[in-house]
C-alpha cells in the first residue's frame, strides 16, 4: 500500500536550466489543483509551501558549470526538506523547478533508504539522460548533470550533499523515454551501465513490456522514487517545458506507464520537474502532469 500522507514541497527556481521559467512550475501545479485532486483520491495532502533560495543571476558557465553556488544552495535546502518529510514517515512530492534539484531530493531519498535498509529504485522519466559532466556538457547547465552527480561524477560540493559519496550508484536507475543524449554523454552512460529504456525500445516492444522490464526487480522492500521530467512527454501534448524533444510517449503510453508504477504499490517519493509555464498554453501541460500524477497514485481507467 502506498503511503497516504503526502507533502507537497515547492522549489521555485530555474537555476540549473537553459531557459527561464521553470521557477513558476510549483504555482502552475497548484493552479492545476494538484493538492485537491490527490486529496479526492483519499490521500492526506499537506502543502508545505515553497523553499527559498538565491535568485537566478543568469551568468555564463564558470569552469564548466553555470550557477554552481546557487545550485548548491537550492539543493542543500531540497535535501533537508525531503529528508525531513521521509523521516516523518511522509511521502514527499517535490514541485520543481528544474531537474538539477533531483540531486537534493534523490540524495535525501538514498540516505533515508540506507538508514531504513530499503532497496532504492529510481524511475527516471525523461527525454534526456542527464548524465553530463563539466568535461562533456554542451551547455554548462546543471539540469543536464544530476544523474552523473548522484553517481559521484561532478563538482565535489554537489556530489557530497547528504554526506555519503556517491549518493547512489548507476544500478539504482531505470531511465525511460530517453531520446536526446549528447555525444560525450553517451560514452559516460555506456561506461556507467545505467539501465536505459529509450524511445527506440518503447517503439519496438511497447510501453507495457518496457515497464514490466523496468519494474522487474521491484519487491516488498523497494522504495520507488519517480523523477518525472515533464519533457518525457511528447511535445504535442506537453508544450510547457524548456527543452522539447519530439517523439516522446503519447497520452495513453504515459498513462499506462504511471498506472503500472502505481500497481506496484511501492511509490515512496516523487519529483515533478522542468514544467515551464512560460512555454505553456493555458496551463495545459500542468493539468496533464497533474492528471498523470493522479494515475501514479491509483486513478485507473480499468473497468474489469
Ligand atoms: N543534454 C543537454 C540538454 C538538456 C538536458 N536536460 C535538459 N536539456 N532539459 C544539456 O544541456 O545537458
Ligand atoms: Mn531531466
Ligand atoms: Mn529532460
Amino acid at each position: 500500500m502506498v503511503n497516504k500522507a503526502i507533502s507537497l514541497i515547492g522549489v521555485p527556481t530555474d537555476i540549473g536550466a537553459g531557459h527561464r521559467g521553470a521557477s513558476m512550475g510549483p504555482e502552475a501545479l497548484r493552479v492545476a489543483n494538484l493538492g485537491a485532486k490527490l486529496s479526492k483520491r483519499g490521500l492526506d495532502v499537506v502543502d508545505r509551501g515553497n523553499l527559498q533560495g538565491p535568485l537566478n543571476p543568469w551568468q555564463p558557465p564558470h569552469d564548466g558549470y553555470r550557477h554552481l553556488p546557487e545550485v548548491l544552495a537550492w539543493n542543500r535546502a531540497v535535501h533537508e526538506a525531503i529528508y525531513a518529510e521521509l523521516k516523518d514517515g511522509r511521502l514527499p512530492i517535490m514541485l520543481g523547478g528544474d531537474h538539477c534539484l533531483a540531486i537534493g531530493s534523490i540524495s535525501a531519498v538514498a540516505r533515508h533508504c540506507r538508514e531504513q535498509g530499503k532497496q532504492l529504485r529510481v524511475l527516471w522519466l525523461d527525454a534526456h539522460a542527464d548524465f553530463n559532466t563539466a568535461d562533456v556538457t554542451p551547455s554548462g547547465n546543471i539540469h543536464g548533470m544530476p544523474v552523473a552527480c548522484l553517481c559521484g561524477k561532478g563538482p565535489q560540493e554537489l556530489v557530497e550533499i547528504g554526506g555519503h559519496v556517491p549518493a547512489t550508484t548507476p544500478d539504482v536507475f531505470r531511465q525511460i523515454g530517453i531520446r536526446s543524449v549528447d555525444e560525450g554523454e553517451k560514452r559516460l552512460v555506456r561506461e556507467s551501465r545505467v539501465s536505459i529504456f529509450d524511445m527506440r525500445h518503447v517503439d519496438e516492444v511497447g510501453m507495457k513490456r518496457t515497464m514490466e522490464e523496468a519494474l522487474s526487480d521491484v519487491d516488498d522492500n523497494t522504495h520507488l522514487h519517480i523523477s518525472f521530467d515533464v519533457d518525457f512527454l511528447d511535445p504535442t501534448i506537453a508544450p510547457g517545458v524548456g527543452t522539447t524533444v519530439r517523439g516522446g510517449p503519447n497520452y495513453r503510453e504515459a498513462q499506462l506507464c504511471m498506472e503500472m508504477i502505481a500497481d506496484t504499490g511501492r511509490v515512496g517519493s516523487l519529483d515533478i520537474v522542468e514544467l515551464n509555464p512560460a512555454f505553456d498554453k493555458k496551463n495545459q501541460t500542468a493539468r496533464l502532469a497533474v492528471d498523470l500524477v493522479e494515475s501514479l497514485f491509483g486513478k485507473s481507467t480499468l473497468i474489469r
